[in-house]
């Protein structure tokens, strides 16, 4: 009999559900890319127990990993939440898979991508999820959306995000003039 992974963290164990902020990075460069990115965001913000409290600008990045692809846009979303990660995760994924997002290969070309960025002190490193995600610190299409929304964030275990962004080159991270996620 095989029994379904069960995110088991202190909060859940001790029965006590916090109210931590998480922060989303969303991003994509096929199709309607902005389309994409207001569904993404508009089902982020109809998740019960999941309130939305910040969306960054958009901004266009040029492709981290694989260079050899379109332009991204890239926006951060700052919500309140007292799921567990594994639900988050699993609500993630199915945010991903209805706006047809298929399993590519790593780094490539995609319509939407959503990652958990962090889930307040939360930390967890297994196969499905690492959080904070490991290379929030290093990536400029993270950190400049980030800083914007919440002038004052920290990413844990790593320090502010103003004083990690000084150590990045954000030199391919501009805001698009006139594009913009509402809120609904
Ligand atoms: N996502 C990746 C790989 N590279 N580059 C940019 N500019 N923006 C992304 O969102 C991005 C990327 C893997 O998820
Ligand atoms: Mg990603
Ligand atoms: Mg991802």
């Amino acid at each position: 009999m095989n029994y379904p992974a069960i995110d088991l963290d202190l909060d859940t164990l001790s029965g006590m559900k916090p109210l931590r902020r998480v922060v989303f990075s969303l991003g994509g460069n096929e199709g309607d890319v902005l389309e994409t990115l207001q569904k993404a965001v508009d089902a982020i913000a109809s998740t019960p127990d999941v309130i939305v409290t910040d969306v960054s600008s958009v901004y266009r990045t040029t492709p981290v990993g694989r260079t050899d692809q379109a332009d991204f846009l890239n926006i951060v979303v700052l919500a309140e939440t007292m799921m567990s990660s594994g639900i988050l995760l699993e609500r993630v994924q199915a945010i991903e898979n209805y706006l047809g997002r298929e399993r590519e290969e790593r780094w490539g070309p995609r319509t939407i991508d959503i990652d958990l960025i962090q889930l307040g002190d939360r930390h967890r490193e297994d196969e499905h999820l690492t959080l904070p995600h490991p290379r929030a610190h290093e990536r400029a299409f993270v950190l400049v959306p980030w800083l914007e929304a919440d002038p004052a964030a920290e990413l844990s275990g790593a320090g502010p995000v103003a004083d990690l962004l000084s150590e990045v080159d954000t030199s391919g991270v501009e805001r698009v003039e006139g594009a913009a996620i509402h809120l609904s």
